[in-house]
């Protein structure tokens, strides 16, 4: 069997996998590994003085872990700089927020060198190399100009951008070039793979046919949707452990009687939750008659704490929370309680099981796997209601929920209601069907479909070469 070498900007396997700790894609890309006996490669989180490319390895049970430190300059300009303060705004149209600086450019560059020749050690020739996310894009390229032909996949975990927006980016033909150096990539969504397919017809003139296969860049490329699922079972009630009932119970008595909305995201702009405070405040204005029986509850785990978009975020945040408490708690009632510390996955389990309604509600995400983890939880007896964005791309497989616009507070505000007043026949009808597209694009099904699908691929470097004569034709 081949193996797998998976490539991440952090790897999240530990020895704590399956003791509930571990996130949504952690959990995907350990069970892929697990399966493939693999490799799964990323930068450390630590730095060094001087770039050595000094692996550190690891053994996690099948799976080999490898990873690199990076030197202060490469975290400034790669990850802080044009990971997160070009590529990943930019993506989720926040023009305003991207910072297009040449110096980000280069240390974005640097980094995708440095971890290509990292890997170069690692790669045997039947290897299948899988690499994630936006941060490594040029990864492949790096690697093709080291002369290796193995199959190399990417996932783009984020949305892409349309063209009017992806066109703003110096350098976007680059970009968009090193795209064609895999042989396979994935997209949560239809929506974000046409968005790419729309900058193709209109800049590059690429014809699209409809077998998924597109000729740009003097190469062909497959590009696909595969939407991200979970594992349903790992949130289920049956299976939920000593710390998942235990959460469930503390969040119960927390209760007092009241219905609970629960919020959890990362603390990201993209997640709307000052959009979503202002529809839950809309709410409260226009229900008297519910307050002291509802209260919110977001939980919103800091990251990226070194972007300053992130921090004035923060402190506006801290300033809605303390207003909407202000203007509406009570001696004994405190109508939004925002927590910042961050919860292992079973813990958010019976956290969400708590919930008459979760308000799920990003201005732009790729997926959202909080979305269906709350759907996963939930008592089948007694299911609770999803409010969702039309703007996440889990809106496109999630029909059943109660699908807003996060812009609209009114709209917010109106969905609140609806949820905390749905009968139980009403509640049980949309959460069946939830759940069964859960369990029907799961996490398995997710991995597998990439994997089966990239080994389809033609292998090595698929340069399409003009050959007189005879039109064009790819070299396998
Ligand atoms: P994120 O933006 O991080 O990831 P999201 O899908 O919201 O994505 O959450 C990922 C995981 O983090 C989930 O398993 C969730 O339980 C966990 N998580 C989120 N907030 C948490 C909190 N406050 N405490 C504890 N755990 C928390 C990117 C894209 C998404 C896409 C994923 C996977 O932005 O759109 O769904 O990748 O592809």
């Amino acid at each position: 069997m081949s193996r797998l070498i998976v490539v991440s900007n952090r790897v999240g396997l530990s020895r704590d996998v399956g003791g509930g700790a571990v996130g949504g894609l952690s959990a995907a890309i350990t069970a892929a590994l697990r399966q493939n006996q693999g490799v799964w490669f990323g930068w450390s989180g630590e730095t060094t003085p001087q770039y050595t490319g000094k692996l550190s390895l690891d053994r996690v049970g099948d799976v080999t872990v490898a990873k690199v430190d990076l030197e202060p300059q490469d975290v400034e300009d790669y990850y802080n700089g044009y990971a997160n303060n070009t590529l990943w705004p930019l993506f989720h149209n926040r023009l305003d927020l991207t910072n297009f600086s040449r110096a980000y450019a280069s240390g974005y560059a640097r980094v995708n060198q440095r971890f290509a020749e990292a890997l170069r050690a690692m790669i045997e020739p039947g290897d299948t190399i899988w690499i994630h996310d936006y941060h490594l894009i040029p990864l492949a390229a790096e690697l093709r100009k080291l002369g290796f032909t193995n199959r190399i996949g990417f996932f783009l975990h984020i949305p892409w951008p349309s063209r009017q927006l992806f066109t703003t980016l110096p350098g976007h033909e680059k970009l968009v070039a090193q795209l064609f150096d895999y042989d396979l990539v994935g997209f949560h969504t239809a929506e974000w793979l046409s968005a790419l397919t729309g900058y193709l017809q209109a800049e590059l003139g690429v014809k699209m046919g409809d077998d998924g296969i597109v000729e740009a860049c003097g190469r062909k490329t497959r590009l696909q949707v595969f939407p991200i699922g979970i594992n349903p079972a790992d949130f289920a009630p049956e299976n939920a452990s000593e710390a998942s009932i235990d959460a469930q119970r503390r969040t119960e008595k927390s209760l007092a009687g009241r219905q609970m909305i629960i919020g959890v995201d990362r603390l990201d702009y993209s997640k709307g939750l000052e959009e979503r405070f202002r529809g839950y405040e809309q709410y409260l204005e226009n229900h008297p008659e519910a307050h002291e029986r509802v209260f919110m509850l977001q939980i919103a785990t800091l990251s990226r704490d070194g972007v300053e978009a992130y921090q004035d975020m923060r402190n506006r945040l801290d300033a809605i929370a303390g207003h909407i408490n202000g203007q509406y708690g009570s001696l004994d009632w405190v109508p939004l309680r925002y927590v910042n510390s961050g919860y292992r996955q079973d813990e958010l389990a019976g956290i969400y099981r708590a919930a008459r309604a979760a308000l799920i509600t990003p201005l732009r995400d790729g997926m959202n796997l909080v979305a269906k983890e709350y759907v996963a939880a939930q008592d089948p007896a007694d299911p609770g209601v999803l409010i969702l964005s039309r703007f996440a791309g889990a809106a496109a497989q999630m029909k059943a929920a109660l699908i807003v616009n996060p812009y609209d507070q009114d709209e917010m505000a109106e969905a609140i209601q609806r949820a905390l007043t749905m009968d139980l026949t009403e509640r049980m009808l949309r959460w069946r069907e939830l759940k069964a597209g859960l369990d029907a694009e799961n996490l398995d099904h997710w991995w597998q479909g990439f994997l089966d699908t990239l080994a389809e691929q033609p292998r090595g470097d698929r340069r399409i070469m003009t050959v007189a004569g005879h039109g064009r034709r790819a070299v396998t």
